[in-house]
């Protein structure tokens, strides 16, 4: 069991979905939450890493940093995503090597997992076959950093564990409709469509990719619930349970926003992964389970849409 009260606790990518979700969530334990400025620390260079880990001495790091974005920016970034969490994920484990933090997380993704996985995907399928070829670059990353965390963790003994969450969405999503994820995608197209007045909305690929969705709160709650408790050599899944198809979520969103009519699809983009259901029953084994269903979840995301303004969600002037 690992205290994090009275700890000073690194969040490693602060201002992004999952990171200010994991300081809202760290808010009441009663530890210091450490949230540099990106002035005061650049994650990709590697003497500003050591340098900032040597000065302030964090007792626990959660890595949430990382270059995240949907199937289009994975696939059209291959290099970004590849080298940015390389770096990010190298210079934060080392320096926190270094400096002797006692217990770190890395968070990484279920599209570490081969394309074809039988599903849902239990956490010994790693590296059982070929990864979907949009995200195989990103996934590279984070399988590398899942063993990174594991080789510190077997050389010098520290309490280093991996969590691998599904598809994430929630408040501090990106809205950006190249970059983003589906769900964030699909509120934004949906909500502009209703207020130029037209019906329908228009989908990427078949609509027939099934895909598990878990608000951003769940997992970081489940990331400080496995922060105390977790303490193994093997990655752990952090999943819903249960999935949907593009085509549904789709629906929901538009039941969400208000819209009517039908859904369209652009076959001209890419379906990516078939499936990508997680076996989260060594996470439920320990005692935690998600709150947050689908449908509450996308109303929560929209209105999280509705508050912050275009300059906060990065939206061109439409
Ligand atoms: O969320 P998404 O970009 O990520 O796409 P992945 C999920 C599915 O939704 C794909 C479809 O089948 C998309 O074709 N989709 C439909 C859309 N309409 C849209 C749209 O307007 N925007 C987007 N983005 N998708 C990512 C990986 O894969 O998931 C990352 O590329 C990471 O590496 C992340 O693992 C969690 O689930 O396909």
């Amino acid at each position: 069991m690992f205290k994090l009260s009275g700890k000073k606790v690194y969040v490693a990518g602060h201002r992004g979905m999952v990171g200010s979700a994991l300081v809202r969530r760290l808010a009441s334990e009663d530890c210091a939450i450490l949230a540099p400025a990106r002035s005061e620390l650049d994650l990709k260079d590697q003497a500003s890493v050591r340098a900032w880990f040597e000065r302030e001495r964090p007792d626990a790091v959660f890595l949430a940093a990382a270059k995240v974005g949907g199937i289009l920016a994975n696939d059209t970034s291959p290099a970004d995503f590849l080298y940015d969490n390389l770096m990010i994920e190298a210079n934060i484990i080392e320096a926190a090597h270094r400096t002797d933090v006692a217990k770190l997380m890395f968070l990484g993704s279920s599209c570490i997992y081969p394309k074809m996985a039988p599903q849902p995907i239990t956490e010994d399928l790693l590296l059982t076959g070929p990864l979907e070829p949009t995200n195989e670059w990103y996934a590279i990353a984070k399988i590398a950093g899942l063993k990174l965390a594991r080789a510190y963790r077997r050389q010098h003994g520290h309490d280093y564990v991996s969590a691998m969450p599904t598809n994430l969405y929630g408040p501090g999503d990106n809205f950006d409709l190249k970059g983003s994820h589906v769900l964030p995608a699909l509120i934004r197209k949906a909500h502009e469509a209703k207020l130029r007045g037209e019906h329908g909305l228009e989908i990427w690929g078949t609509g027939t990719p099934r895909r598990e969705f878990l608000h951003v709160d769940d997992l970081a709650d489940a990331c400080v619930f496995l922060m105390k408790v977790y303490s193994e050599d093997e990655h752990i899944n952090v999943g819903f349970g249960e999935d949907v198809t593009i085509l549904e979520v789709a629906r929901m969103v538009m039941a969400a926003v208000g819209l009517d009519g039908d859904v369209r699809c652009d076959t001209t983009k890419p379906d990516g992964t078939p499936r990508k259901l997680m076996d989260a029953s060594k996470l439920r084994a320990l005692g935690w389970s998600p709150k947050i269903d689908l449908r509450q979840g996308i109303a929560d995301a929209y209105n999280y849409f509705l508050r912050t303004g275009d300059q906060a969600r990065g939206m061109a002037a439409t």
